[in-house]
């Protein structure tokens, strides 16, 4: 080969044998021809001939003295040569000037004509999939571009009657011989294959003819491989040989059958739920019904190299289908679903049928292995599912120490239209490869059926396919015409064993048609005519392949007939007992269930929440390790040394800062085997540079030690890792990773709480109503950075509005205090939202999260300056063993001493307590003021702020904020209030004016807000003779 490219350099140089390519102006492609050396630049033989000569020289002495191309390249010479002149090929003949440069020419042209073979079969290497028939209805073009490259030849017919052919098609030709510098008289000329392509299985050389033969099957065919992009040169080999191979694509006829069977199931099924309720929303199948076998047979590929737990995500169509014929959903739960009387036997709103999860697990026939399949309940937002998915997997493969992805997997299906549009999967592809989010490798399965809803691709994706996107990872990618079921098979099979081999993502696009419209009650026709023209003529796959399969003798009709029976009978007993079911129980369509943590009805174990201190050892312990660095000769920053001393002398006066109480949570846990995973935009160090978790030794490049992970002989790994620039994907992800366990705090930190709403739809989709729709409890932790303190609209608020305006708990109604109420109204509510103004307060409300008998979101609004402020502090006494979570921190000062005579109360919570308190301070109001913080926002602690309500009896109500007033807590917080208090006294509002904009750019003004508002709260007559 290097000897072809050295030539070919030579060869191709300007005034090298006087020959050049050069711009072709016909034909409108990049094509370029060859021009004869005569008319071209002339120039003398330079060492590039002699080069040649020399090896001409060598190989006539002896044959195998040079490399078999080139050796087979002489050979050709020799054939070539015109017979008048044998005599002169003897060497010293060869030397004399005539007969060299006759030899020179014809040995360039064998080169030319070489190098232009080698181009042609990379030309379908890489361009290939552009002319291959992807499409079933034979009408569109699946990279939405009917150009042909004018280095491919389209048909074979083309090559040897290019003359007797049509205008066009003799045009194409004209082209590509141009091209190529090669004539028709070329084609029955034998070529040397390189080693890059496997068409010749045994044969080589191959005439031109049959080369291109090869590849017009290889790779135009009902496949199209893109996949020369992969800049790894074993994955392009490998896929080379299994798509090139001669005969490479053979069925047994038992593989034969199951296809067919598989098919039938596939297909009888949507027919038999448009049978029985024909008006129906269920998104079906039809014209892609080739997604189920192929979804068994990379399971079953996948089975044999040994994963036994596939997670998937799907969107609506086929998913009932995908439930009943893969996951093996019982047909009567599903057909059940249909039913409008059916009586909900949980509680929460439910979801629609298309919508459920769900998870099984069963024996794979095919390889009599154990597997377990689930399949992630999704909401209508399309491809939202995707990190989740991915999440999930990660988790599953890191409890069960799966490093390389070997037993868990997932699959990740997608419609065309989503595929192309949503950002989110190009998120979750960037995922893909980073060391702390990589499930080694997902299938990804595009139901290709070219229309999203009434939207025709031309006009919903500018990439010629819609799995352009994919390409960012070097995944491969198999288009495939979905109306050919063995090749789907097999780029299935292919798709499995790429993934098994390199651990790699990898696309197949299902390139097929919707039969119906975009649900069953819609009219295609108004928007696409003609196209569904063309569907209402095409034949059902089934009907195709089990035509061919009898006719081919693999199956005969009757069989056919009755295997279909045999299915029609399965559906019909399962309607009928379905008639039986009355109540519609959510918690059987679980994707992840805990059975150990709940009980067998899926209730918590207990309804009480143990204290969360800790005792003094302990804290000393965590203490002692996170002001130290663990390993020998490890140099780290002076900043970082700087820091570290400051810990140490924090924890000798029994103190801790905000750090230092996210280690005393994460380590306690740690210890207790929880296993603690922090992710997010860099985390490692803290995006305030308060955490510093992992620590970079200054003088070898990569060397780093997280100490929390030497904390405990036996204790629970500690994962903490900078995530890739994206809040949706690896919210999602992180979402996912604690649905794998109760046993583990999953945190993702925001750089700032306001970026959260790039994430809005995991938070409104999953977090908020999770539980709700799917009876699926999720503990996961969302710290959002928060705070009014100057630094403009963005970077000031996590927008805490939005996270209670979406709780649960009921504004007007007082609840009844009855069992532990703090645990009660947890486990009541859709997710905790909290402000904790001290680290001790943090830690506790970290280590409930996980003493809980259940799991709820927790949504923690985290302090910027408070991370340093000497005042906001904790002694190792409020984390002491016996304490727990304040829910409500009460006035511990001067107003406690005369309650009565305290005029005013006021409510609080987060940073703006320190500031409250500096100016109370300043206006010695301590005895008329009393300060109270809600560290607990929602669940509203109604119980706690009655007591402190009661507690005040003479006082005015107010809420302080520092957030603008139609944003921050005040409309959460006042309703509340007043249903403590009855409606009997108003509550007053103290912070900054309704605004459109979080906050103001402008330091000066953001200075004079606070002012204003914090005169107002110590003006003990602002709200005298006001109206509330
Ligand atoms: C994020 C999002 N935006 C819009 C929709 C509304 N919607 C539902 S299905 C659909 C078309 C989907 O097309 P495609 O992805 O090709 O899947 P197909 O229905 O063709 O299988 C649209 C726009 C949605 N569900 N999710
Ligand atoms: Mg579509």
């Amino acid at each position: 080969m290097s000897q072809l490219r050295a030539l070919a350099a030579v060869l191709r140089g300007a005034g090298v044998g006087g020959s050049q390519w050069l711009p072709w102006c016909g034909g409108g492609g990049p094509a370029r021809r060859w021009v004869e050396p005569r008319r071209g630049c002339s120039s003398a033989a330079t060492h590039g001939s002699s080069y040649v000569e020399q090896m001409y020289l060598a190989w006539l002495e002896d044959h195998k003295s040079v490399h078999e191309s080139w050796d087979t390249f002489f050979h050709n010479i020799q054939a070539s040569s015109p017979s008048g002149e044998a005599g002169e090929r003897r060497p010293s003949a060869l030397l004399q000037g005539r007969a060299l440069s006759h030899s020179a020419d014809t040995t360039r042209k064998v080169v030319e004509d070489h190098l232009a073979v080698h181009s042609l079969i990379r030309a379908y290497q890489i361009r290939g999939h552009h002319v291959a028939q992807l499409d079933p209805l034979g009408i569109l073009e699946a990279d939405l571009d009917s150009f042909v490259p004018s280095d491919l030849i389209t048909t074979i017919d083309k090559l040897g009657e290019a003359h007797n052919t049509n205008h066009g098609e003799f045009f194409s030709w004209i082209i590509f011989s141009r091209f190529y510098g090669l004539s028709a008289s070329d084609l029955d000329r034998s070529f040397q294959l390189p080693p890059t392509t496997f068409i010749g299985g045994g044969d080589n050389p191959l005439p031109l003819k049959e080369i291109v033969r090869r590849l017009e099957i290889s790779y135009c065919g009902h496949i199209g491989v893109e996949f020369m992009f992969i800049n790894n040169v074993d994955q392009c080999q490998w896929i080379r040989q299994k798509i090139e191979t001669p005969g490479i694509m053979q069925f047994s006829n038992a593989e034969k059958r199951t296809l067919l069977a598989r098919l039938i199931r596939s297909t009888r099924f949507e027919d038999f739920l448009a049978r029985k309720w024909s008006s129906e929303k269920r998104f079906g199948l039809e014209g892609c019904e080739v997604l189920i076998p192929a979804l068994k047979t990379m399971i079953d590929t996948s089975s044999a190299a040994g994963i036994d737990n596939v997670i998937m995500g799907m969107p609506h169509r086929g998913r009932l289908n995908v439930l009943a014929n893969v996951i093996r959903k019982d047909l009567d739960q599903i057909f059940c679903q249909f039913d409008s009387k059916l009586e909900a036997a949980d509680e929460g709103s439910g979801d629609v049928k298309y919508h459920l999860g769900l998870y099984h697990e069963r024996i794979n026939r095919e390889t009599d292995k154990n597997i377990t399949l689930s399949l992630m309940a999704n909401p209508s937002h399309l491809e939202a599912v995707d990190p989740v998915v991915q999440g999930k997997a990660k988790a599953e493969q890191f409890y069960r120490g799966d490093t390389q992805g070997k037993k868990v997997m997932c699959i990740s299906i997608h419609g065309d239209a989503a595929f192309a549009g949503q950002g989110v999967v190009y998120e979750t592809f960037h995922l893909s490869e980073l060391p702390s989010y990589t499930t080694h490798g997902t299938i990804h399965v595009v139901v290709n059926n070219q229309i999203g809803f009434t939207t025709d691709p031309r006009v919903a994706r500018s990439s010629p396919y819609p799995t352009d996107v994919a390409r960012v990872v070097n995944a491969p990618i198999f288009h495939v015409n979905a109306d050919d079921p063995e090749a789907v098979m097999y780029v299935c099979r292919l798709a499995a064993e790429w993934r098994s081999t390199f651990n790699k993502d990898v696309v197949v696009d299902l390139v097929c048609y919707r039969r119906f419209g975009h649900n069953e009650m819609d009219e295609p026709m108004f928007t696409q005519p003609l196209m569904y023209k063309q569907i209402r003529r095409q034949q059902r796959v089934l009907r195709k392949y089990s035509d061919r399969l009898i006719a081919e003798g693999v199956v005969t009709l009757q069989e056919f007939e009755e295997e279909v029976a045999k299915y029609d009978k399965i559906c019909e007993e399962a309607y009928k007992s379905s008639k039986d079911e009355k109540i519609s129980q959510i918690r059987h369509w679980l994707d992840s269930p805990w059975p150990d943590f709940f009980t067998a009805e899926g209730e918590p174990r207990s309804m009480n929440c143990v204290p969360t201190g800790l005792n003094e050892e302990v804290l000393q312990h965590i203490g002692q390790a996170a002001s130290s660095v663990p390993l020998e000769d490890f140099k780290v920053h002076p900043g970082v040394s700087r820091i570290l001393r400051g810990r140490a002398e924090l924890v000798k006066s029994r103190q801790m800062d905000w750090a230092l109480g996210e280690y005393m949570a994460f380590g306690s846990l740690l210890k207790d085997g929880v296993h603690v995973r922090l992710s997010g935009q860099d985390v490692e160090r803290g995006t305030f540079s308060h955490r510093h978790h992992v620590l970079h030794d200054q003088g070898v490049d990569k060397r780093m030690c997280v100490p929390m992970n030497h904390l405990w002989a036996n204790q629970a790994p500690y994962t903490v890792c900078n995530s890739s620039l994206s809040e949706y994907g690896v919210l999602g992800f992180e979402l996912g990773f604690a649905m794998a366990s109760p046993n583990a705090l999953i945190l993702w930190e925001a750089q700032f709480g306001d970026f959260h709403n790039t994430a809005q739809c995991i938070i409104d989709q999953f977090i908020s109503p999770g539980q709700a729709k799917w009876v699926r409890h999720n503990g996961i932790v969302l710290l959002l950075p928060h705070g009014m303190e100057g630094m403009g609209p963005e970077h000031s608020s996590a927008r805490p509005e939005r996270f209670l305006q979406m709780s649960k708990d009921d504004p007007d109604h007082f609840p009844e205090f009855n069992g532990d109420f703090e645990v009660q109204q947890l486990y009541d509510c859709n997710w905790i939202v909290v402000n904790c103004s001290n680290p001790a307060n943090y830690c506790h409300v970290l280590r409930r999260q996980i003493l809980l008998p259940f799991r709820k979101p927790l949504i923690i609004f985290t302090p910027k300056s408070l991370l340093r402020h000497p005042d906001a502090r904790s002694s190792f006494d409020e984390l002491a063993d016996g304490t727990k979570f304040k829910r409500v921190i009460p006035d511990e000062g001067l107003a406690t001493q005369n309650p009565d005579q305290v005029k005013r109360v006021i409510f609080c919570t987060g940073k703006v307590y320190y500031e409250l308190a500096r100016e109370r301070r300043q206006h010695k109001l301590e005895r008329d003021i009393a300060i109270i913080r809600l560290e607990q926002i929602s669940p509203f602690p109604f119980d706690l702020v009655r007591a402190e309500v009661e507690k005040y009896t003479n006082a005015e109500l107010v809420w302080c904020q520092e957030e603008h007033k139609n944003m921050g807590y005040y409309d959460y917080v006042r309703p509340r209030l007043l249903t403590v208090v009855a409606d009997r006294k108003p509550v007053w509002y103290v912070g900054r004016d309704p605004a459109a904009a979080p906050a103001t750019g402008s330091k000066f003004t953001h200075l004079n807000e606070l002012k204003r508002f914090m005169d107002t709260a110590f003006d003990l007559r602002a709200f005298h003779g006001n109206d509330a």
